[in-house]
């Protein structure tokens, strides 16, 4: 699909003149381009397309977006933080003074200010650089503790909600419209297999004794932008932050972050847990949050990087067997299906290993 960027770009309020764009990232929902203009921040913006579709109430995405960095950028300042440019995203709004464009297609777009000199991982191999990300998620939530997470917009309702996801892969199972159920017994019964233990945990969820708090939603590795020199700025794509769990942020940075493989690896000999990029990461991140997390959520600590993975593997093989109708940005036929049986080869690596990542997680909670 072809935008016309420059015209979009000048509905909000930069002072700079539009000079190129071009793609930035690898989401796979929205599409988001770095724009250099002339007179304008210098390091360039993000300007980024909100998939409507996906998010069903764009309106109230940016609202949560920009009252979490203003939050954000207020507790900064608190710690006296330096270089506060570099450690929050500061979206922009239009000359109308809203923070979002709908474009004359009825597309919705946002901009921000491009964080210069700074890197992401898309797996990490660096232990302090694990320790890095952890710490930054853990001081993400720390930071939004203050923030009632009910004030918030739910970008997607239920997100995270594994029980109602799996009521929904029964009905795309059975309908099976693609006559794609047939080439997939083992995924459909590896699924099948772990659907108690996954409701169990739900169950918890539900009943409030895992608490909702704000929390990221999304934080694959590549969501912590970090700078030059090895330590972490910030988070980034906060599309899905919202009330939540903080298990699935700790989560699906093990399952992105701790797999030397990739989140679709055909060679599924390259893809695993590495525990020492997990116990580098727990301790980052507890570094943080060890004085707010409850016992019952640093009892399920490790047991969230399962919940991630296995949701991760559910998503992907729901959506090969619907026709690849959510993430559509796919290289191939099998795509999808090839994503799920990544994430079921790195979810069995995690069982095999839960013994010491729980080992882990006890020893540094009783620090
Ligand atoms: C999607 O768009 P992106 O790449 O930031 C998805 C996440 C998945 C991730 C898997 C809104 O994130 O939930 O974990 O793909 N985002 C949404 O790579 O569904
Ligand atoms: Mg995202």
């Amino acid at each position: 699909m072809q935008y016309d960027l420059k015209l979009i770009f000048s509905h909000f309020l930069t002072g700079g003149a539009f000079l190129s764009a071009k793609p930035l990232g690898k989401g796979h929902i929205n599409d988001t381009f770095l724009v250099e203009a002339e007179g304008g921040h210098p390091a360039g913006y993000v300007l980024q397309r909100i998939n409507h579709f996906v998010f069903r109430d764009v309106p109230g995405l940016t609202e949560n977006k920009v009252r979490i960095t203003q939050h954000l950028l207020g507790q900064l300042e608190k710690e006296g933080v330096e270089e506060l440019e570099r450690r929050v995203t500061q979206f922009l709004p239009t000359h109308e003074g809203s923070y979002y464009h709908r474009d004359g297609q009825g597309n919705y777009w946002n901009l921000s200010l491009y964080i210069p000199d700074s890197v992401v991982y898309e797996t990490v191999s660096n232990p302090s650089i694990a320790f890095e990300g952890g710490k930054a998620i853990g001081a993400f939530q720390r930071r939004l503790s203050g923030l009632d997470p009910e004030t918030l917009h739910e970008t997607i309702p239920h997100f995270h909600d594994v029980a109602l996801r799996l009521d929904k892969f029964h009905k795309v199972v059975e309908a099976d419209p693609c006559r794609r159920a047939a080439d997939t017994p083992a995924e459909i019964a590896a699924i099948l297999a772990r659907e108690a233990e996954m409701r169990a945990f739900m169950a918890l969820v539900h009943s409030g004794a895992i608490p909702r708090r704000v929390t990221h939603n999304d934080t694959k590795i590549s969501n912590v932008l970090f700078g030059q020199d090895g330590h972490a700025l910030c988070l980034i794509d906060l599309d899905t932050a919202m009330p939540g769990t903080v298990l699935s942020d700790f989560g699906d940075a093990i399952r992105s972050g701790a797999n030397p493989g990739r989140e679709d690896d055909p060679d599924l000999g390259k893809v695993g847990m590495d525990l020492g990029i997990f116990t580098a990461f727990a301790e980052g991140y507890l570094s943080e949050a060890l004085a707010f997390l409850t016992p019952t959520e640093l009892d399920y600590l490790a047991f969230g990087a399962k919940l991630i993975t296995y949701e991760q593997f559910l998503r992907f093989l729901a959506d090969y067997l619907e026709g690849d109708v959510y993430y559509q940005k796919i290289q191939h036929e099998q795509h999808n299906l090839q994503r799920a049986r990544a994430q079921l080869k790195l979810l069995e690596s995690m069982e095999r290993q839960y013994g010491e990542m729980q080992r882990v997680v006890n020893k540094l909670g009783k620090l």
